[in-house]
């Protein structure tokens, strides 16, 4: 048997968690045969939510789990865990302010990236979900010296799967069918979603642009940018006020769908292409070294490279310019607040 993995899930007792522990549990993130130990950590307001939960698990008797453990201690939390899904956050109130949001999840995401720091395996690697993911996962990193810098990563895999979802919808083509699709940014409303790389597979193995078999089926490249600036772009960063107006809540088994991807390419590798995740900047494509941006990622056991050397148009530039400006005022902010 494989060693088995210890995974810290924040805010296990929410919407999010639930749906996302069954998978870790069933095997979805590292395969049926890692043994896999949960360690679900909350507040006390969530704490019997979360016991409920790990009471369900072990009740579905999964093969992969080897145990459960429920605490409000960060400490306990992060005792030992080599990966750290960090899903609770304080949600925007009403009237709230970014500078509020920033100081009240500051208040989280500070102590939680101190206890990695303190209890953690060696080896941990940790996701924020909870928003403001990018910034949330600088603060954890900047509480966690020991922890290299790009250890800390945010999600924006759940815009780069609507991505392909609205390809798949619009091209009448499995979304599985399509790779290489490119999130910059910050994840908020000011992402860039980039389609100008990303290609299609057809069944017989062959391989055609995106943008080619847009153009083809919108009418022509001047449409498809119509398309894609008017429609394709607000319908993806806005698809999570989307579902909250359809679905009366926020995303929820989707944002766990797109966690366990973003762990399983991390870990066991990206398929065809390359995926996206916000991780620190480099420098690459211009964006200011240590912001945790959305970049074109491979993940090889455990690290993501960032794909180099791709073009950008203009017009996704621009876009990439004022998603990073949002980024560094956030990160303006979290540094006078003293939180960074
Ligand atoms: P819920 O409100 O259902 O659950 C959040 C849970 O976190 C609650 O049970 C709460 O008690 C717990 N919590 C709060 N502070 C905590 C702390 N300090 N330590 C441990 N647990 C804590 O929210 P849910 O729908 O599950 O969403 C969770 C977060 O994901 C939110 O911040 C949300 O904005 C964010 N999302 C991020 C997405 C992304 O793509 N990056 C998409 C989905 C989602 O909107």
């Amino acid at each position: 048997t494989q060693t088995p993995v210890t995974v810290t899930v924040t805010g296990a007792g929410g919407q999010i968690g639930y749906a996302l522990l069954f998978r870790i549990a069933s095997g979805a993130m590292f395969g049926v045969h890692r043994p896999v130990r949960l360690k679900l950590l909350e507040i006390p307001t969530g704490l019997k939510s979360a016991e409920g939960a790990a009471m369900e698990l072990q009740d579905c008797a999964f093969g992969a789990l080897q145990s459960v453990e429920v605490t409000d201690d960060a400490a306990q939390g992060f005792d030992g865990t080599n990966l750290a899904l960090l899903v609770g956050a304080r949600p925007r109130g009403p009237g709230m302010e970014r500078a509020d949001l920033l100081t009240a999840n500051g208040a989280i995401f500070g102590p939680q990236g101190q206890a990695i720091n303190e209890g953690a395996a060696d080896d941990v690697r940790v996701l924020v979900v909870g928003n403001p993911a990018n910034t949330n996962a600088l603060i954890a990193s900047a509480h966690a010296p020991d922890v290299p810098a790009e250890r800390f990563t945010a999600m924006t895999r759940l815009d780069h799967n609507r991505a392909l979802a609205q390809l798949s919808l619009t091209l009448g083509v499995p979304a599985a069918a399509i790779d290489s699709v490119i999130i910059w940014g910050n994840h908020s409303a000011s992402q860039v979603p980039d389609i100008s790389h990303a290609m299609i597979t057809a069944a017989d193995g062959s391989r055609r642009r995106v943008t080619e078999a847009l153009a083809e089926a919108l009418g022509g490249s001047a449409k498809m940018e119509i398309w894609l600036a008017e429609t394709f772009i607000p319908k993806v960063a806005k698809r999570g006020a989307e579902i909250i107006e359809v679905r009366g809540s926020s995303s929820a088994a989707s944002a766990a769908a797109a966690a366990i991807d973003h762990v399983h390419d991390w870990f066991l590798g990206t398929g065809v292409g390359w995926t996206s995740a916000a991780v620190v900047s480099d420098g690459s494509y211009s964006v200011p070294r240590g912001l945790v941006s959305s970049f074109p990622v491979e993940g090889l056991d455990g690290s993501w490279v960032i794909r180099q050397g791709l073009e950008m148009a203009p017009a996704i530039r621009s876009r990439l310019e004022a998603s990073v400006k949002e980024l560094q005022e956030e990160r303006e902010i979290v540094t006078s607040l003293g939180l960074l």
